[in-house]
């Protein structure tokens, strides 16, 4: 059945467990999570579907269950799943997205790697995802299309489809136009994005690069700009702005501009961290760990996320500290990417080499200072975690926004616990409680963390209340009723109005 809403991401919105040689759809693992938010759209409109891709070898198979309905939590909505080879998925999302596309993104441009690009196969994938798009969209349907992976697909999209609402969510950071225009295919991205009714980003700066690199491309007129909500300017921060664009006008359309910050399910995280089981786990913990204190590093392994800098500001702690040795130790879990992503090879074995030094320095036969972890900590653990750290110190080098600082946030209802959080995550605008501090400075980093270590009890509590409240004001519900709003009012009403 054609669908109101259809949402075009990458990942599939389940996890898929054979039983007894047949294929069952299970919810992912953790309902924490971008996924989770997404699906919870599914509630709001009577029929909706997903577009992912499913690798297969024999992409022309008729027996290929293209399309699949799902009955979950969430919900019931189909899901399309676009056949594409190992091959297309290595080139289009491994490399073009991976070494192209996001050190570009992140501001990297020593790390951007043209050379392994195939365009045409990019191209080829997105024009896909479009055509499935467009096959499962009802007349006047809203098409809600995700990050820059997809960046090519509002463009097919509105040829094959003039008549849907779409609207493209960036989850990365959106840079300026001389860090953009180094993309040879900065013209064909822009246009693509131009013909969407809406573009959204996490926060009024990646709103305002757009437009840069729309003004380096195209001759748009005047943009309007409003004042941003107090509570989204942390004073003195990198990324903080005072206007945000609302609309860019082409020959053809009002290109609307959404600004609103992802955040997480808090009501989710504040069940599970006032729990008796996560009581139990953090006491486990608190006792396993000793009478230290615990910073507590959570991220993929990503040149972005800044760990070898965080290791190596950990290192100077002891060095600069002696008597913090063996009193102070560092959690840093660092997820890898998939395998097949190479890119992230060195960056594991800096990391490996840079914490296996700091033990072989400052560690002792019963004491290690750093427990590198890199492998994924179920939820449930890691909010236990969350709840034992003294200090959380989440430092990427660039990040869209960053979800772990507010999860960290949400799970502390013991109104303690401080946060060092990086002024270059995007977080960091509605954070300005947090400690934040500039990852690209050694004096910078060293005295965020000796600031967050020293603090007295009365101003952590005083720092961690307002960035509870923050955290609770944007969480994942507050995200979607902005984004509903701007996907299709007129639709999404005519649903509420028939349930009412
Ligand atoms: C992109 C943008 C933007 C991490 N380790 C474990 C684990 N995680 C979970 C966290 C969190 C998620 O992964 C990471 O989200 P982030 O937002 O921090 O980072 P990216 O993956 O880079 O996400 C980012 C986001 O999109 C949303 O728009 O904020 O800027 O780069 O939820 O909890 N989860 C579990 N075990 C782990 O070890 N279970």
């Amino acid at each position: 059945m054609p669908s109101d809403l259809v949402i075009v991401y990458h990942r599939q919105p389940y996890d898929e467990v054979e039983v007894d040689g047949q294929i069952e759809y299970r919810d992912n693992k953790s309902p924490n999570g971008i996924v989770p938010t997404l699906k919870s759209f599914f509630g709001k409109v009577d029929n909706a579907a997903w577009v992912a891709w499913k690798e297969t070898e024999d992409t022309s198979n008729p027996q290929f269950d293209r399309v699949i309905n799902i009955e979950d939590s969430f919900g019931k909505y189909t899901v399309y799943r676009l056949p594409l080879t190992g091959a297309q998925v290595k080139s289009f999302y491994h490399v073009t997205s991976k070494e192209a596309f996001w050190p570009i993104l992140h501001g990297f441009k020593e790390k951007y790697n043209y050379d392994p690009v195939d365009w045409a196969t990019f191209k080829e994938v997105n024009w896909a995802f479009a055509e499935a798009a467009a096959a499962e969209a009802a007349p006047g349907a809203s098409v809600w299309v995700h990050d820059y992976n997809l960046w090519l697909v509002p463009g097919y999209l509105r040829q094959m489809r003039p008549d849907v609402r779409i609207s493209f969510y960036h989850h990365t950071p959106f840079p300026a136009a001389d860090m953009f225009n180094v993309l040879p295919w900065r013209a064909e991205i822009i246009g693509s994005l131009l013909s969407c009714d809406v573009v959204g980003f996490h926060i009024p700066r990646y709103a305002s690069n757009f437009v840069s690199c729309v003004r380096s491309l195209e001759d748009v007129g005047a943009v309007p700009r409003v004042k941003v909500e107090p509570d989204m300017i942390a004073e003195g921060s990198a990324l903080s702005d005072r206007t945000v664009p609302t609309e860019i006008r082409t020959e053809d359309r009002v290109v609307q501009l959404g600004v609103t910050p992802v955040g997480v399910d808090v009501e989710y995280i504040k069940s599970l961290a006032g729990s008796d089981k996560t009581a139990e786990l953090a006491a486990r913990f608190r006792s396993e760990i000793g009478d230290t204190r615990v910073l507590l590093s959570v991220g993929r392994t990503d040149y972005t996320k800044g760990g070898a800098d965080q290791l190596l500001a950990f290192e100077r702690l002891l060095e600069r500290r002696p008597e913090l040795r063996g009193t102070v130790r560092l959690l840093h879990v660092s997820v890898p990417a998939n395998r097949a992503m190479t890119v992230y090879e060195p960056i594991q074995k800096e990391l490996e080499e840079i914490a296996g030094r700091i033990n072989g320095r400052f560690g002792s036969f019963t004491f290690q200072p750093v427990a590198l972890i890199s492998r994924a900590v179920p939820f449930e653990e890691l909010v236990a975690w969350y709840q034992v750290a003294d200090v959380a110190w989440i430092t990427p080098l660039a990040d869209g926004m960053n979800l772990v600082c507010k999860e960290y946030v949400a799970a502390r209802n013991d109104g303690d616990g401080v946060l060092v959080l990086s002024e270059f995550a995007g977080a960091a605008v509605e954070m300005g409680a947090a400690v934040l501090t500039n990852p690209f400075s050694s004096r910078a980093m060293d005295f965020a963390i000796d600031l967050a270590l020293d603090m007295p009890e009365d101003e952590r509590r005083a720092r961690m209340e307002l960035l509870r409240a923050s955290v609770d004001k944007r969480d994942t519900r507050h995200w979607a009723a902005e984004q509903l709003a701007l996907l299709s009012p007129e639709d999404f009403g005519r649903k509420s109005a028939k349930e009412s």
